[in-house]
């Protein structure tokens, strides 16, 4: 079977991706950053037969040893600071990362595989974010980039680099351009997981209030589980491309706070949802809607989950760990 690498391991991505592989059989390798990450001890109680390598997308020799390790079929480029409003804080280590990162990983490959090039199959995690003042609607493969963040610039580097890579050493790279997809295991300081844990801590009477930013920003969003099988299927077409990966549905954030209240059965929320100017960000991508019918065609890609029932899955699981954490707390002498 397969070897596969994926970097980006103890990110929401990486944990379904590896979950979907080794159901396939493949041996999954897992590069983890820092000497004692606090997330190791959760990616090997979730996915325990993903073998993990140390290594770091901004240190190329952690890169090529990694490939010596895994001897990967297939790399899945997962990697990235990856929150939007962060990286205007740490702009020249978003680039570090989320840009040069890419480059970085690319050249390991070319360098490491050397004559047997053709052997090895490249996926590079591209972003909706990249479309950003949207010059079409919806976006496809074909629309212009216009980025308006630090993370969304790195991403079209890294997109135009995979291309690059393709088009100058007929490597087997294709690009995912994936528009927001979400589940429970999304990061906190991300909108919709921001609003599912405090929907469920209001409901449990933990928490009176979620302080937001801008409520009329509008996002494609879908089921990361569903997402992470376009990777794959991506890998295993006999040419390379570039496929935007999307619902083709948009919502705005008071849908997403809509949604969420329903969820415990509140149908106001105005009282428990406050504006603070603090979380609105420097430039603003209002509107993203994706066009997959690339996906659907060429991959035979459909999204199974829908809107509602995505946010009520992250109310849900909030709910059990919320109650849990109370729990453990109330236990406690
Ligand atoms: P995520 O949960 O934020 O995970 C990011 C991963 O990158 C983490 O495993 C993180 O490791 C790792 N990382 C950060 N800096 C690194 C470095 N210097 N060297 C090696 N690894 C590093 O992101 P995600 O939601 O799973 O997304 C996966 C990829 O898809 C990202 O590239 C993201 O930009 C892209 N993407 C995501 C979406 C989405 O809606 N989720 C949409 C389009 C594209 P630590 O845990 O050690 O920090
Ligand atoms: O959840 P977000 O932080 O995701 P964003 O910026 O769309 O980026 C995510 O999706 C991209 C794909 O398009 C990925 F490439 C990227 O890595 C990441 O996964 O914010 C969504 C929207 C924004 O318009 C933001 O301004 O929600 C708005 N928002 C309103 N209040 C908020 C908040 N976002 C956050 N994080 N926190 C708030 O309180």
């Amino acid at each position: 079977m397969p070897n596969a690498l994926i970097t980006g391991i103890t990110g929401q991505d990486g944990l379904y991706l590896s979950e979907l592989l080794l159901s396939k059989g493949y041996d999954v390798y897992g590069l983890i950053r820092g000497q004692n990450n606090p997330k190791e001890r959760m990616v090997r109680r979730t996915v325990p037969g993903v073998k993990l390598i140390a290594g770091d997308l901004m240190d190329m020799a952690s890169l090529i040893r990694a490939m010596d390790t895994s001897s990967p079929d297939e790399i899945y480029n997962l990697g990235a600071i990856s929150y939007v409003a962060y990286s205007w804080q740490q702009a020249k280590l978003t680039s570090d990362v989320t840009a040069m990162g890419v480059l970085n990983v690319l050249e390991s490959v070319r360098v490491w595989a050397g004559a047997d090039l053709d052997r090895v199959r490249f996926y590079q995690a591209s972003s909706s974010e990249m479309f950003g003042k949207v010059q079409e609607v919806p976006q496809r493969e074909t629309t212009l980039l216009w980025p308006r963040s630090p993370y969304g610039v790195s991403k079209v580097f890294g997109h135009y680099m995979t291309i690059n890579y393709r088009e100058s050493y007929g490597m087997h790279a294709s690009s995912g351009i994936l528009f927001n997809h979400e589940s429970p295991r999304r990061g906190h300081e991300f909108v919709t997981r921001k609003v599912s844990q405090a929907v469920a801590r209001i409901s449990l009477g933990l928490q009176d209030e979620i302080v937001m930013g801008n409520l009329d920003a509008k996002r494609d969003w879908g089921y990361a589980g569903d997402y992470v099988e376009a990777m794959w299927l991506m890998l295993q077409q006999p040419t390379a491309d570039d496929y935007v990966i999307a619902t083709g549905d948009t919502h705005s954030v008071s849908d997403l706070l809509d949604a969420a209240f329903a969820a415990i059965g509140v149908d106001d929320w105005s009282g428990y949802v406050r504006q603070d100017p603090a979380f609105m960000r420097p430039a603003e991508v209002d509107l993203l809607i994706g066009d997959p019918s690339k996906a659907r065609d060429v991959l035979g890609w459909k999204p199974a989950v829908g809107f509602n029932e995505l946010i009520a899955m992250m109310v849900e699981s909030d709910l059990e760990i919320e109650t849990r954490r109370a729990r453990r707390l109330t236990d406690t002498p």
